[in-house]
């Protein structure tokens, strides 16, 4: 049988098989059938905690000089990521902010740890205190601290101490353009990236701009480190295919780890 790459799954099961006539025959062996990954939820395609584990590739990638990509390295610790993500969301709501040039984003937001990124027609900057409740945004959860310092020992930088987490929601449809994070005052520091819920297109343009960008598919429990080189570069997220996943539902967060003050 010849099947492409990338979106089946192997079921294993034995006993019972249904036929076309509606008669059930009792098999007595196992055997094994490519299914479609299609949920029972609207034909939505359901993206499961264990899909997608890429034996094939390595954990570890280079995107660019600078740019190291841990597939996965988040996803054990992904539900105690999410039960932290709740407690800092009720502090700090998830919010669309408006652009300088007046546009609301597409991708909900919000922030924990010392400082937090803000725009509105003002411009962007880092706060200290949430604009919306005009208090400290929520402690950033150790181990969302301690995560973020691993992965980027584990892609060369040491002693990461992050003092601002942005947390980024995308529903299906939310994108954000091409950009570059030069709000921090420390470029010298890596941000470290956690994709978690729904896949996504990364897209990592040159630091110029100029030139098509690379496009990466980023899934629950990736990690990127973007350093060096690659700290300035410009990037985006091409808008949110719909889907459900088994922890998130139809969204997907993203955490943005930053040396910002
Ligand atoms: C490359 N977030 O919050 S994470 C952002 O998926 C942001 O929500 C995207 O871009 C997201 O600013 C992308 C990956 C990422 C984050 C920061 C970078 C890539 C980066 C900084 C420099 C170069
Ligand atoms: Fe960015």
């Amino acid at each position: 049988m010849v099947a492409s790459r990338g979106f089946y799954r192997v079921n294993l099961r034995h006993g019972v098989n249904e036929v076309g006539t509606g008669q059930r025959h009792t098999l007595g062996i196992i055997f094994m059938t490519l299914s479609k990954r299609l949920s029972a939820d609207n034909g939505r395609v359901t993206t499961d905690l264990f899909e997608d584990i890429h034996t094939s590739e390595p954990a570890q990638q280079t995107l660019a000089p600078g740019a190291v990509l841990l597939r996965g390295f988040a996803r054990e610790a992904g539900a105690e990521l999410l039960a932290r993500l709740e407690l800092v969301l009720a502090a700090a709501p998830l919010r669309h902010l408006v652009t300088p040039g007046g546009h609301t984003m597409s991708v909900a937001m919000s922030n924990c740890g010392p400082l937090g990124w803000v725009s509105s027609r003002s411009g962007y900057r880092y706060e200290a205190l949430d604009p919306l409740s005009g208090q400290p945004w929520p402690p950033m959860p150790e181990s969302w601290r301690a995560l973020a310092r691993r992965a980027a020992t584990q892609a060369g930088f040491d002693k990461f101490a992050p003092d601002a987490c942005l947390i980024n929601q995308y529903l299906p449809g939310s994108k954000l353009s091409l950009h570059q994070d030069k709000d921090e005052n420390d470029f010298s520091a890596p941000i470290v990236s956690v994709s978690l819920g729904l896949p996504a297109v990364f897209l990592f343009g040159t630091p110029l701009r100029n030139g098509r960008p690379q496009r990466y598919r980023l899934q629950h429990g990736d990690v990127v480190v973007w350093g060096g080189p690659a700290r300035l570069a410009f990037h985006g997220v091409a808008p949110l295919a719909d889907g459900n996943h088994a922890l998130l539902g139809q969204r997907r967060i993203n955490l943005t780890f930053r040396c910002a003050g």
